[in-house]
């Protein structure tokens, strides 16, 4: 591999999984980072990136689902891989507006598909990963875990939007033997992290001492798994993966969200001196998500049997690094609340 496209790298997986590439692997070849530039990207993320890597490190704003695009990138950088990290990735935004997650999520790698069929139809070489989802398994019962061949069963628009794209890429290496494989990864934490999803936001209304809102009974169940963790085992499946293949990838470090919630409340307490009780005050139970799963869970046997992986973070010490970034980042937190990416976004792109 020489030359990778990443879609979707300025979001919160993708910037982790360029800077871990940079910075941790001895990948000497170019990244070439296709993103929209949607509400959830900061390309200032990989900004010291750009700066350190000028003829290794490039930024092509488009959308991928524009095969025009994508096709020219893929001829003109002789992409060998792509990683398809583009989304649409929030489960709140997918039931108040669906359309978009419709369109990036399974038109955007439909797209990606169809420019490798034809790619590899005139003889050239490249291979594909898609970054999945465990929400594609819907609502678990305790004790249930799943697996990378169990059924999809989604329930919310996001899962469900998810769920046909992975359902494309099996077709693709089923019909055109296109080189493929898909990853399922539980729900991620760690630097980079847009503060709508539970952690930051938990985070970030601590700091500003606003209420912390906790969906229905607080007793729904996510696993969670260090951003960083999620990336290494991404880079391992590139690189030893079988085609063909699925994986999943998982933290096996299951909280219910009330848990974790107060967990949060101890650990930023010591962090800016506050009384633990005064944070957990802030703590409100608000109406439920529509259709809110209730637990999600991986079997991990395959990638730990196959690519001797598991997860490195622990979960004390991935939470207090995310805290650490948070409390330190004040200035991304504030540009991104304030909008500031979306203007910078606009002179340095829209109207260039
Ligand atoms: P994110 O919302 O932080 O970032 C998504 C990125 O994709 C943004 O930079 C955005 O601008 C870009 N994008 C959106 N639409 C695009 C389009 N049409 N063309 C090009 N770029 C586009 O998301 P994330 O949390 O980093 O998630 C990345 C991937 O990982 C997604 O596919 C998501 O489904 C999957 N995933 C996320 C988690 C998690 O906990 N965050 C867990 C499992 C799987
Ligand atoms: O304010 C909140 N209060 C609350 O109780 C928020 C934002 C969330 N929640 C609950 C809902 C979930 O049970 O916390 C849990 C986690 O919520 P999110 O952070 O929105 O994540 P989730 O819905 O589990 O989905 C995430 O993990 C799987 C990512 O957003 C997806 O992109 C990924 O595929």
């Amino acid at each position: 591999m020489h030359s990778l496209l990443v879609t979707g790298g300025c979001g919160f997986i993708g910037t982790n999984f360029i800077r871990y590439i940079f910075t941790k692997t001895d990948y000497n070849g170019i990244v070439i980072n296709l993103d929209k530039l949607t509400y959830a990207a900061n390309p200032e993320n990989l900004s010291d990136i750009a700066e350190m890597f000028p003829t290794r490190y490039f930024l092509e704003v488009g959308d991928i689902c524009d095969i025009k695009k994508v096709s020219k990138i893929v001829e003109d950088y002789n992409v060998d891989a792509i990683v398809n990290f583009a989304a649409e990735s929030h489960v709140d935004r997918s039931i108040y507006g669906p359309k978009d997650f419709l369109q990036t999520n399974v038109v955007g790698t439909f797209v990606l598909l169809e420019t490798i069929r034809l790619y590899l139809e005139r003889g050239k070489s490249i291979r594909f990963h898609q970054i999945s989802t465990d929400e594609v398994f819907g609502s678990l019962a305790p004790q249930v875990q799943s697996y990378e061949n169990s059924p999809y069963l989604p329930r919310s628009p996001y899962s469900a939007s998810k769920a046909s794209a992975d359902h494309f890429v099996n077709a693709y290496i089923n019909t055109y033997q296109i080189p493929a494989t898909i990853s399922i990864c539980s729900n991620n934490y760690g630097p980079y992290q847009f503060p709508e999803k539970l952690i930051p936001l938990m985070i970030l209304n601590m700091l500003e001492g606003k209420e912390l809102p906790v969906y229905g009974d607080g007793l729904n169940v996510r696993d969670w798994l260090y951003v960083e963790d999620h990336c290494e085992a991404i880079w391992l499946i590139l690189h030893q993966g079988r085609l063909g293949e699925t994986y999943n990838i998982g933290g096996e470090n299951e909280w219910e969200n009330i848990k974790l919630v107060n967990l949060l409340c101890e650990l930023v307490a010591k962090k800016i001196n506050k009384k633990t009780d005064e944070l957990k005050k802030l703590i409100k139970f608000v109406s439920d998500r529509p259709g809110h799963d209730k637990r999600y869970a991986l079997n991990c046997d395959k990638i730990k049997r196959e690519l001797n992986w598991k997860p490195k973070v622990d979960f004390i010490e991935g939470l207090n690094l995310t805290i650490d970034w948070y409390l330190q980042n004040s200035l991304w937190l504030h540009k991104v609340k304030s909008g500031e990416y979306i203007k910078w976004i606009e002179k340095n792109y829209l109207f260039r």
